[in-house]
């Protein structure tokens, strides 16, 4: 049984700030034993990707975006049925929430600055207005993330507003991109609206930064997926099966596409 760090009034304050702010970042959250395990595991597939696919430089130079596949280490309850982050998701969209992702984004030495940008187009593009939250990035890096190594940054309320008004705001000086440093173990809630970008990173040590995606039943995003092997979904609790009822069911996971689906990343 999974239990929970937070009482109802600390995650409350933490959707709050999500709705406020447009992320919040819970400390020393995850286990190292089990990032370490992560990072380790991680490590050939950035390679294989990088082998595979390295060329298209679809996230800029020298920066990856590799889904991860839903089998051990990966496939970890501890961490995607985190009792404390449900919570706050739940808060922000909704009840029948559903997983759609999960990957991550790498930054190497020779990567640079991204256009500032969201990662999800607007609901109503005509209206140039924002509505409650509709998805979710819960994002954890495999390092300690510090300046050097090509931190997130990120901007405050502009997930409420159109992206031409937050670039905007950002080019009067009023709103300021913040970069996000964290330590193995933190966990990062954010609306995929906020904008920020990736930032170079100057060390010989990849950044791998793990993006789970949480969003409202109705929607959908087909550029990501979870293949989840049949075999696995049998052992996978009911709040799992529940939170991952439309993502493919597939015999094996060499059953997945040639190259990552999601290419056209920046809204
Ligand atoms: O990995 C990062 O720091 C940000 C990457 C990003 O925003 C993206 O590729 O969409």
């Amino acid at each position: 049984m999974m239990t929970n760090r937070y009482n109802n009034q600390q995650i409350e304050s933490f959707a709050q700030a999500v709705l406020k702010d447009g992320h919040c970042v819970l400390s020393n959250h995850f286990s190292l034993a089990t990032l370490n395990a992560w990072r380790e595991a991680f490590a050939p597939l950035l390679d294989e990707h990088i082998e595979r696919e390295g060329k298209l430089r679809n996230r800029g130079p020298n920066r990856y975006y590799v889904t991860l596949p839903f089998t051990a280490p990966f496939a970890d309850p501890s961490i995607y049925e985190d009792e404390d982050i449900l919570a706050i998701a739940k808060r922000l969209v909704g009840e029948d929430m559903v997983m759609c992702q999960l990957a991550t984004d790498t930054p190497l030495l020779g990567s640079d600055y991204q256009n500032v940008h969201r990662d999800a187009p607007p609901l109503f593009p005509e209206t140039g207005m924002e509505t409650p939250p509709f998805q979710l990035a819960i994002n954890f890096p495999l390092v300690d993330v510090t300046l050097e190594n090509g931190p997130f940054e990120t901007t405050r309320g502009t997930h409420m507003m159109s992206k031409e008004e937050g670039l905007r705001r950002m080019e009067s000086g009023e709103i300021k991109l913040e970069p996000i440093t964290m330590q193995l173990g933190d966990v990062m809630i954010r609306d995929v609206r906020g904008l920020h970008r990736g930032t170079p990173n100057y060390t010989k040590t990849p950044r791998p930064m793990v993006v789970i995606g949480y969003s409202r039943r109705w929607l959908y995003r087909p550029e990501v997926s979870i293949h989840i092997p049949r075999t696995t979904f049998d052992t996978l609790s009911e709040r799992a099966r529940h939170l991952l009822r439309f993502n493919p069911i597939v015999e094996s996971l060499e059953d997945k596409p040639e190259v990552e689906v999601y290419q056209a990343y920046a809204y």
